[in-house]
């Protein structure tokens, strides 16, 4: 019976990082389908990492999410004999209904690989460590995310013992990497709300100097996007990593009022600031009431 290992589709770098590093301790092949996000594109470029694309395999194993839709499209669920994921998931074993389910909180499904190291007596490889480490760096936040736990730490640090330290060199590739393409990336990750007439696009950055001195062209991509979806209002989310800072650019005086009322955002023209790492799964809610309720 032959088994692959597979995160979940155009995965990010905790679903790369598991399923390499799990192939490792399970002596199992693993592909991914789809694109992978920035980050592992870095990362795997640096470490020249390649695999043969998907095959149907009489049995899978799924990394990293343990939702239908997150599947790639020519897994059948039957054949899923092991999910391990760190978000809850209702009715995970009904959608699985053969498999080993492993569903934990912890910041990264990353540090859920690390932890199986660990049991197993087994060392993980450079490669491993490296991808695993950087994950769960990546995926905490820097440890500044509300979803960061003591594991999180503990096996970050335990991974240090294998792990080239390439966080901070990949958070600044990635910050290049979005410099150049600033108007491309503030397209890409604009999500929109029609109910509320409400844009939100989201750029986690490294340092966020260089963008603020951006700020003409980023009003100026906001407004083009706002008009190309019809959109009332619309800002942006800009968190920086480095300093655990969040900043909010916005020419829209109702979206200010409510980032200051409701976050202690505080804004001096279109550039607002506020201590503390908020993202935009945490700002949208509130900030689509506010809007509509018209306060
Ligand atoms: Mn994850």
């Amino acid at each position: 019976m032959n088994t692959l290992i597979l995160p979940p589709k155009n995965p990010d770098l905790d679903g790369i990082a598991c399923a390499l590093a799990y192939s490792e301790l399970r002596k199992l092949p693993w592909s991914y389908y789809g694109t992978p996000q920035l980050e592992p594109r870095i990362l795997m470029e640096r470490y020249g990492i390649f695999v043969d694309p998907p095959k149907p395999a009489d049995a899978y194993i799924f990394v990293d999410n343990s939702e239908l839709p997150g599947l790639p499209p020519f897994v059948d669920p039957k054949k899923v004999v092991e999910v391990i994921d760190h978000r809850s998931s209702p009715g995970v074993e009904k959608h699985f209904p053969n498999a080993r389910i492993l569903i934990e909180r912890v910041g990264a499904a990353a540090t859920l690989i690390g932890e199986k190291f660990i049991e197993n007596g087994i060392e993980p490889s450079r490669i491993s460590a490296t991808f695993l480490r950087a994950a769960i760096y990546s995926n905490t936040l820097a440890f500044r995310a509300s979803i960061t736990t003591e594991r999180d730490r503990k096996i970050y640090e335990y991974l240090g013992r294998f792990a080239e330290p390439v966080e901070e060199w990949l958070m600044k590739k990635r910050n290049e990497a979005y410099f150049q393409n600033l108007r491309e990336q503030l397209t890409l990750d604009l999500s929109y709300y029609p109910d509320a007439s409400l844009g939100i696009s989201q750029l986690e950055v490294f340092g966020a100097e260089p963008f603020l001195e951006r700020i003409e062209e980023i009003l100026e991509v906001l407004r083009s996007l706002a008009r190309a979806h019809k959109l009332q209002h619309i800002f942006l989310n800009m968190p920086d990593i480095a300093t655990g800072t969040s900043y909010f650019i916005t020419e829209d005086e109702r979206i200010k009022e409510v980032l200051e009322r409701v976050f202690g955002a505080v804004f001096e023209g279109a550039v607002g600031k506020r201590e503390g790492l908020l993202l935009r799964k945490q700002v949208k809610e509130i900030v689509k009431k506010n809007l509509k309720e018209g306060i």
